[in-house]
């Protein structure tokens, strides 16, 4: 009986600790993850905001379509930034040191990106184009504090 809930003690201790890190296989797949999510908000964050521009035609449904992904992948990156994904042995990262001393901040930072996403992909379901780009400034202003406090340039 002892053996057993010592067992069951550290295998729920065993699952408390590892959500963050578990998901991916070492620093370098955390780091290729994290970076593909960027990847893919920079395109079709991209797409809106060359709408709110007026560098291509503003078209109401891929708006929605873009702000959807935006909404959606904009929530994935931050569990790829676990302790040592700072040092991934083969692939190079821009993150900078502070994304890990100032850990409260950078989740802040993922807050506020999530919070502005949520509210871009409402402005592109409204279908106006001054609410886009309200919605795409406050987007981008959210990626540009990131960046300068948290990554290499
Ligand atoms: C983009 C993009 C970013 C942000 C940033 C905003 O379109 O790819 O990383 O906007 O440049 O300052």
């Amino acid at each position: 009986m002892q053996r057993f809930l010592s067992l069951a003690a550290l295998a729920a201790a065993t699952l408390v600790a590892l959500p963050a890190q578990a998901q991916f296989r070492d620093a370098d797949h955390a780091v290729q993850y994290r970076q593909s999510a960027f990847t893919l908000m920079a395109t079709h964050f991209g797409r809106i905001n060359a709408m709110a521009q007026g560098k291509v035609p503003f078209d109401a449904k891929l708006a929605v379509e873009n702000a959807e992904v935006v909404a959606m992948v904009s929530k994935l990156p931050f569990a790829a930034f676990g302790p040592g994904t700072d040092k991934p042995s083969k692939r190079s990262t821009e993150a900078k040191p502070a994304v890990w001393a100032e850990a409260a901040k950078f989740k802040a930072g993922a807050d506020k990106l999530n919070e502005e996403s949520t509210k871009l992909l409402a402005a592109a379901r409204s279908g106006n184009l001054d609410q886009i780009k309200a919605a795409v400034g406050g987007v981008g202003q959210s990626c540009k504090s990131c960046h300068d406090s948290f990554k290499k340039d």
